[in-house]
């Protein structure tokens, strides 16, 4: 069995206290990390995602899974790329207001941070008043990123934007991503930009600040 494979189980089994040995190995037989990341990683997510729609799995084993994943990525993050020495400037993301999800995010922070950004990630179940102070804290900010990942949160995704479009604060520019949010969305919530996963969110974070 490849060693992406038994990372994959690993993680669709949530066994935290073989993840880490499982990387390590990964990383030592020379497999890419990217690889180890989309094949071993993100697809196993979207998997168990499956399972938890059909009734498969529950909360919980939906929970030890994120948690084991999380845990490999840790591990992995160093390998993932190395940011650039000159900052291309700074980037404020977050999960919005209601939404506890923050696997995707944090490889949307990651993979911007390694394209040269200064990340401050505010976490999950962000409001928008938590935004816009954060805005107003650090006015040399070039990107605001906001996460959602329900569709029951899409309206707060909408809310936020609203009140950082309102506010006429301005000298960066507002992303937006996640599995329920597609272009259309995006624009019609006045959104600057949309990408679909990680590596085109930090492509896309380079075209829009250049
Ligand atoms: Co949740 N959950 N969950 N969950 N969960 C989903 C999202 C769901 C699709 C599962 C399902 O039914 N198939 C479903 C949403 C249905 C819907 O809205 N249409 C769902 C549900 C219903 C729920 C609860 C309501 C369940 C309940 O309690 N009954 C509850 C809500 C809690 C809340 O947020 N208020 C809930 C809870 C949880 C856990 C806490 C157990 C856990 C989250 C743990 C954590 O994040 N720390 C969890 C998990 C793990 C999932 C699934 C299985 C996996 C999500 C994930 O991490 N994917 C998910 C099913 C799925 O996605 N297939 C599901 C891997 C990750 C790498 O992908 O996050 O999509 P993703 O990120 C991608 C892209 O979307 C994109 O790039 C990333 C990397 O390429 N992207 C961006 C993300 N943000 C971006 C921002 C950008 C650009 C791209 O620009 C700024």
């Amino acid at each position: 069995m490849s060693k992406i494979t038994e990372i994959a189980q690993a993680i669709e089994a949530g066994k935290l206290k073989i993840i880490n040995d499982l990387v390590n190995a990964a990383l030592e037989e020379g497999i890419d990390p990217i690889a180890i990341l989309n094949e071993g990683m993100i697809n196993t997510m979207s998997i168990v995602g499956e399972k938890f729609q059909k009734s498969e799995i529950f909360v919980p084993e939906m929970l030890i899974a994120a948690k084991t994943m999380k845990k490999g990525l840790e591990l992995l993050k160093p390998k993932l790329g190395n940011a650039a020495s000159v900052s291309r400037g700074l980037c404020i993301i977050g999960t919005v207001h209601g939404d506890l999800h923050d696997i995707g995010k944090n490889i949307v922070a990651l993979m911007i941070e390694s394209a040269g950004f200064e990340v401050i990630d505010l976490g999950v179940d962000v409001p928008s008043e938590t935004f816009m102070n954060t805005i107003k804290e650090k006015p040399e900010v070039k990107l605001v990123a906001l996460s959602c990942l329900l569709t029951t949160t899409m309206p707060s995704m909408q809310k936020t934007v609203e009140v950082i479009k309102a506010s006429g604060l301005k000298g960066f520019k507002l992303i937006v991503g996640g599995a329920p949010v597609t272009n259309d969305f995006a624009e019609k919530i006045g959104a600057d930009g949309y990408s679909p996963d990680a590596a085109s969110a930090a492509d896309l974070a380079k075209r829009l600040t250049a």
